[in-house]
Parts: C-alpha cells; sequence; structure tokens
C-alpha cells in the first residue's frame, strides 16, 4: 500500500520519516508532499496517485488543515483521509469534521502499520489500538496503543523528502532526534499530556536509540546530508541517561566528531559528563528554566527545577568551555514585570551564551491552559484557532503587564547578551519605548539566537528564517 504524507512547513519531519521507514518493513511505501513548496498540490497527488492521504500537523497547522484537507477529500472523497501527529495528542475531536476518517492518537508506527496492512488484506480496520475511525458514520474510539519501546527498530526514511526536494541535501545543519519523551509533567508541554495517557502502564516515558545504532544512523545522514557542518538533537530531552552518554560521546568523538548541540536537565552535567562532552565536541548544552521565579516554574509550569540545579550547571560547562543555551517564556500567568528582570538578571549569573524567548501558548486540553483560565488570562471559549501562527510574534493571554512585558520580550537577547545595557533600561523602560523599529529589533534577535545556535553563517540563518518565515 502507499501512503501519502502531507505537511506544511518546509523540513523534513522526523516523525514522517520514521513511519515512512517502519512500514517500508512491512512492504509498505510512501511518498511526501510539503503543501509550502508545492504550487499544485493536487495535480501532485493525482500523480502520486497513493492508496491513503496522510496529514501530520502540530496545533499551529489547525487552521491551514481544515481548509486544505477539506479540498482534498473533496477531490479524491474515494481514498482515506488520516490525520495524525501532535495536534492529535490533543485534539482527537478532528474526527467530528466531515473530510476526517481516521485519526491516530499517540505514536503513528504500529497503528499506521496495521492499518495498511488491514487495508491491504482487505480486512476490517475498525479496531486498531491507536486510531480514532469513522465509519458508516459511526466514530469508533479505540484505546491508544503502547509506543515502540526499542527505538533501534525505527529506522527512519529520509530519502522520501530527498527524492521530492534535493534542496535539503545542501543544509549545514543535521538534525535527528535520538530519543522520544520525556519523564516531566510541564504544564505547558505535551509530553505532560503523552505521559497522562500512559500512566497505569509499565512503559518508558523516555526512550532512546543505543549509542551504537545512533552512531550508524549518523553515519548513514552524513552520506545523504555532505554539507553538515553542525549535527543538532532537537530531542525533549537528549542527556538523559549516563550511561548512553558514556557509550554514545565514546563512539561519537571516534566516528563522527563534527560539532553538535544537544538538551538537558542541568543536574545530569557534572564534572565527568562535561568533560566526555567536550571532548566529543559538543558546543552547545540546552537547557530550560524558563523563568528565574522557581515559584512560578514550580506551581505554574510544574516543572519541579531548582534555581540552584542551573547555576551549578553552569559553573560546570562553562569550566570545559560548553556554551549555555537557555528558554524563557514571556507573558505567562502570574508574570510581573520584576519576574522578568529577575530572569534576565539570572541569565547573566549563568553566564548564558544563546538566550531563547517566546510566548506562553496555552493549548486546549494541556494543564496550562487550565491555569490561564481561572486566571482570566483567556475567556472560556479560547479555542485552537485563536493561537498565534508561531510563538515567537505575539501572546495570545490578557494580561495586565502584557504591553511592558513584551516591550521588554523584543529585546531580550540584547539585554541578556550586554548586561551594562540592561541596568540602563531596567526601571526605566521608556527608554526602550522610544527606540523605533521594536518589530524588526525582536526579529534580528532571533536572528542571532538562530544563527549562534546552529552555527550558521549569516547568509545560511537567513536564508533558512526567511524559510520558516515563509511557513508562517
Ligand atoms: C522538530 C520539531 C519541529 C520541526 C518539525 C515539526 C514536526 N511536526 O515534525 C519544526 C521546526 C518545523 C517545528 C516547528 C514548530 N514547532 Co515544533 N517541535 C519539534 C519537536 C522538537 C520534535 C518533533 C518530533 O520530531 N518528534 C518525534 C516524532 C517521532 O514524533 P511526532 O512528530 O509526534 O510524530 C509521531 C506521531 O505524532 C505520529 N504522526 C505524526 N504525523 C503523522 C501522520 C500520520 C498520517 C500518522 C498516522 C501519524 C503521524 O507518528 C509519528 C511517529 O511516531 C517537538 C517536540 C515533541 N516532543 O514532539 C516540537 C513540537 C512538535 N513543536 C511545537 C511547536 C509549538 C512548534 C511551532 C508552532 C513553534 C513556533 N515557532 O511557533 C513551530 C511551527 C511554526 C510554523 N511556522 O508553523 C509543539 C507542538 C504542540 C502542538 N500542540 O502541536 C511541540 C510538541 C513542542 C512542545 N513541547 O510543545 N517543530
Amino acid at each position: 500500500m502507499k501512503i501519502l504524507f502531507i505537511h506544511k512547513q518546509n523540513f523534513m519531519f522526523f516523525g514522517v520519516s520514521a513511519l515512512a521507514g517502519y512500514i517500508k518493513k512491512f512492504g509498505h511505501t510512501a511518498d511526501v508532499l510539503i503543501a509550502n513548496k508545492e504550487k499544485n498540490l493536487v495535480a501532485k497527488i493525482k500523480e502520486i496517485n497513493p492508496d491513503i492521504i496522510g496529514f501530520s500537523i502540530m496545533s499551529n497547522d489547525y487552521i491551514w488543515f481544515l481548509d486544505e484537507a477539506q479540498n482534498i477529500k473533496k477531490l479524491f472523497s474515494e481514498k482515506l483521509l488520516i490525520v495524525g501527529g501532535t495536534h492529535c495528542y490533543l485534539c482527537s475531536e478532528l474526527i467530528e469534521l466531515p473530510f476526517v476518517d481516521i485519526v491516530c492518537v499517540g505514536e503513528g508506527e504500529k497503528p499506521l502499520t496495521n492499518l495498511l496492512n488491514a487495508l491491504q488484506n482487505k480486512n476490517d480496520y475498525s479496531h486498531i489500538k491507536g486510531l480514532i475511525i469513522k465509519k458508516n458514520n459511526q466514530i469508533i474510539k479505540n484505546e491508544i496503543d503502547i509506543p515502540i519501546q526499542n527505538l533501534d527498530e525505527i529506522p527512519e526514511d529520509r530519502s522520501i523528502y530527498l527524492n521530492r526536494y534535493p534542496h535539503f541535501k545542501n543544509e549545514n545543519l543535521l538534525q535527528v532526534i535520538s530519543s522520544r519523551g520525556c519523564p516531566l509533567y510541564c504544564s505547558f508541554c505535551i509530553n505532560g499530556k503523552i505521559n497522562e495517557f500512559y500512566k497505569n502502564q509499565s512503559i518508558k516515558f523516555h526512550r532512546q536509540k543505543s549509542p551504537q545504532f545512533l552512531i550508524n544512523e549518523l553515519k548513514n545522514f552524513l552520506i545523504l546530508f555532505p554539507k553538515t557542518k553542525t549535527i543538532f538533537f532537537p530531542d525533549d530531552i537528549f542527556l538523559l541517561n549516563k550511561k548512553f552518554i558514556k557509550e554514545f560521546a565514546e563512539l561519537y568523538s571516534k566516528e563522527i566528531a563534527i560539532p553538535f548541540v544537544m538538551t538537558t536537565f542541568p543536574f545530569y552535567i557534572d564534572d565527568e559528563i562535561a568533560k566526555l562532552l567536550k571532548n566529543a565536541n559538543c558546543k552547545i548544552v540546552m537547557t530550560a528554566p524558563e523563568t528565574a521565579n522557581e515559584q512560578h516554574r514550580f506551581e505554574i509550569f510544574k516543572k519541579k527545577i531548582k534555581n540552584q540545579h542551573f547555576i551549578d550547571m553552569s559553573k560546570i560547562a562553562k569550566k570545559h568551555n560548553l556554551k549555555i543555551y537557555t528558554t524563557a517564556m514571556f507573558v505567562y500567568p502570574k508574570q510581573t514585570i520584576d519576574d522578568v528582570y529577575k530572569t534576565i538578571e539570572f541569565n547573566h549569573q549563568l553566564q548564558t551564551d544563546i538566550p531563547f524567548k517566546s510566548f506562553l501558548q496555552p493549548y486546549p486540553h494541556t494543564e496550562i491552559y487550565e491555569i490561564a483560565l481561572k486566571n482570566n488570562n483567556i475567556p472560556q471559549n479560547f479555542s485552537f484557532q485563536d493561537l498565534p501562527q508561531s510563538y515567537f510574534l505575539k501572546s495570545p493571554l490578557n494580561h495586565q503587564q502584557k504591553n511592558e512585558i513584551t516591550l521588554i520580550y523584543y529585546f531580550y537577547y540584547f539585554l541578556v547578551k550586554y548586561p551594562s545595557f540592561y541596568k540602563l533600561i531596567k526601571k526605566r523602560l521608556y527608554i526602550l519605548k522610544l527606540i523605533p523599529f521594536k518589530t524588526l529589533i525582536n526579529y534580528f534577535g532571533i536572528f542571532l539566537w538562530f544563527k549562534n545556535f546552529k552555527n550558521l553563517s549569516s547568509a545560511a540563518a537567513l536564508l533558512y528564517m526567511l524559510r520558516f518565515w515563509k511557513d508562517k
């Protein structure tokens, strides 16, 4: 059977290439169309003539999906339309849309393979775990399937992207997911929701490819992407298992050695690990305090990590010459201007090299949504349609100090990087107000963040950013 994946952004979705690689093991094939790269999507679908059509969406794609999927189903009504991706973890109600036949909730490898097998053998597919199915106008809600525990069973197939979009071959930055899941229940993150699904089951929330499998995968990718200068592991949490990192670092330094960037919780960085990372050519350690207000981190974000952990991590990372990347969330319930100032000062203390910022997005069906609702930051009927296209541009919350916090947000990169600039404006926000072209300054800060963390030249960073801008 042939499935055609469709998504919006000009990016090789790891989920889609994992699905393509996995179903291939069972004799099925996949193709992919990136809507933003296609002038005539319909003509391409006709040409590919798949057995089924699969959309992959995040919540920010919701409005795009409503439009695109409806149109496609109208023209290809005989083909099953299935939708998966992170949005479906939060919104299985998509099945109620008349043009949606199946919603995949959770990881898709097993459910999709079972579906394709059933279709091929003309078997009934109504009771496949992980799928919500509409058949004869009835909705069948099957329970979520247990995700594959051993990630080495899932070989990613990126050739489906390269065959159709050879421009990906020229990228300097190779992105590879080494793990899935996160043990934390942060109120704003999709992982809290995923962990809820599996609460009473004895499965591992965080799964990681074995070091040897990952190294082999990297070697194969480096053949496909020969211009790679940096490797980025955008896992929710890359460094969580010391045994893994010890084996990985040793193999990586011998067999790959290309500069890399990875994510971690601060308390996993000790002297021994930092040394291993440095020797393996790790350049940047990414970690996520979100705010310097520890009480807010604990009670609003439900992220039980103390400031002291970040401070200790910073000392060790700096000692070993590793750069520090931190994240900060703006305009969240109960945040005050003072919290924002403290967060900037905290980053000075951490000597953050690459400060990342975003506006909180209260996705419906997450815990932060309930918190924002209770705190009157969003109206009762706030829905996915009210979310902005990107978390960089504006806050969807009502908040008493929204204007002032947004003003500091625009300048955040520079305020962290240049403490003397910060000292000048602290408690003198009128100075920031006087500076013209604030939106441009926001973009410039995002550009510098992007360029530095992805280790790109200015031209490459600009091209990359324009690509995402277009996707917006
Ligand atoms: C890499 C990444 C990106 C990439 C690729 C996105 C993608 N969809 O693959 C890019 C750079 C494009 C991206 C962009 C954004 N991202 Co992003 N991103 C991620 C990240 C870090 C990893 C995604 C991933 O590869 N996971 C691993 C794979 C294996 O899992 P998966 O993608 O979920 O796929 C599995 C299932 O969902 C399912 N599945 C997926 N598609 C399909 C299709 C079918 C037919 C079927 C049957 C099954 C199926 O099967 C897959 C394999 O098991 C996640 C964090 C996370 N934990 O997911 C955030 C995440 C997906 N991103 C998020 C956000 C918010 C964004 C942005 C909106 C941020 C912004 N800048 O404003 C932008 C999009 C903006 C825009 N311009 O449109 C949120 C989405 C939340 C939500 N409710 O949807 C996440 C979950 C982060 C978070 N913790 O909240 N992102």
